[in-house]
């Protein structure tokens, strides 16, 4: 039976995915439900509306009642250029990478299931930064319940194996099974990425799958002799195809091509800003993504600014020099802008 969704509902369901904060989540959550026509073809959507209701209402009211304890956080707000999860099977080296690409102290142990919470830490590239999320290992032999929500506000992840480990195989394929389970579906096309068809938006669909842009990242490579003959064998008995980095945590060997990698496939654009008379401020760019507008780097340095926003003034090289641009002007990297309310 056709679902017949409402504007007001596909409104609140479009907000749903862009919105970054559980509370806001919640809120959008309750009018999606409001507004949802309630009949046998949205059954399915309103129990699913439901359990996420329920799911962060009890995530959002802290310890719970009886005095069973509350963990640390499991989900963190976006922050810097992107943020990327590092998931695999236990032992594969994430925190090691973590805390190798962030400073981080984050625990490493040669035993699996080190880490049992989500950490998050700020890997640095060029003037821009990626938030890079440590997490437990994801394994059917201790299933963390809050996976999925940790990797809601991610933009991507870096599946990290060790392909020397016994069992490596099977337990990437129950990486990829588990998080599928949770809506958390592993793909190969990055938004950057003009070479991988974009997945379209489907506004019947299922609002709460989540495609995730995903990077295998072959660790511990500085054991293996050629790694590109072992990872043949991975992609074709996993059935697996993402992009990959053949890394050593341990000696950083690999490292230094992650970061470019990323920016490049993110379609990350550095957007810089100057007030009238002054040079611009080229210490701190605010970071959009490939196609974003005068209006979105606005929003970032005020909600307020955006919404008054008038036009703005661009210089780009040697294209623009200080023209006026409406707020739909789409930016580059490098770009400079002043903005006038
Ligand atoms: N030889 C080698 N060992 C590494 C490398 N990276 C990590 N290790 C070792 O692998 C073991 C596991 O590293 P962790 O970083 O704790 O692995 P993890 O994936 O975070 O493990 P869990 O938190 O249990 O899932 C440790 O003994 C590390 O020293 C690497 O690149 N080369
Ligand atoms: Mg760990």
């Amino acid at each position: 039976m056709p679902a017949n969704l409402t504007p007001e509902y596909k409104a609140a369901e479009a907000a749903y995915k862009r919105a970054n904060e559980p509370k806001e989540r919640l809120e959008l959550l309750r009018t999606m439900l409001r507004a949802l026509p309630k009949h046998k073809g949205t059954d399915h959507l309103q129990a699913d509306i439901k359990t996420r209701i329920k799911e962060l209402t009890e995530e959002l009211a802290g310890p719970r009642k009886g005095g069973v304890r509350r963990g640390p956080p499991t989900s963190f707000r976006r922050e810097g250029a992107a943020q990327l999860a590092l998931v695999g099977p236990p032992n594969s080296g994430k925190s090691t990478l973590h805390a190798r690409l962030t400073g981080s102290h984050a625990q490493t142990g040669e035993y699996p299931f080190t880490t049992q919470v989500a950490q998050p830490g700020m890997m640095p590239y060029e003037d821009v930064a990626f938030q890079l999320i440590d997490l437990p290992p994801v394994s059917p032999e201790h299933p963390i319940p809050w996976i999925g929500n940790a990797l809601q506000p991610a933009d991507a992840c870096l599946l990290v194996v060790d392909l020397c480990e016994a069992g490596c195989m099977e337990r990437s394929v129950a990486v990829r099974d588990m998080l599928a389970k949770r809506k958390i579906v592993l793909t190969a096309g990055w938004p950057g990425d003009t070479s991988t068809p974009r997945l379209p938006v489907d506004h019947e669909g299922d609002p709460f799958t989540i495609h995730l842009p995903t990077v295998l990242v072959v660790n511990k490579v500085d054991q293996i002799g050629d790694p590109d003959p072992e990872i043949a064998v991975f992609e074709d008995l996993t059935e697996m195809h993402f992009p990959t980095f053949a890394v050593s945590a341990a000696t950083g060997e690999g490292l230094d091509k992650i970061g470019p990698w990323l920016f490049a496939r993110l379609g990350i654009v550095r957007v810089y800003t100057k007030t009238p008379g002054k040079p611009p401020d080229m210490g701190r760019p605010y970071t959009i993504r490939q196609g974003g507008s005068v209006h979105q780097v606005a929003e970032l340095v005020h909600r307020e600014l955006a919404e008054q926003l008038k036009f703005a003034r661009l210089w780009r090289g040697s294209t623009f020099d200080g023209q006026h641009v409406g707020s739909d002007h789409a930016l580059q990297d490098g770009d400079v802008v002043e903005l006038h309310s």
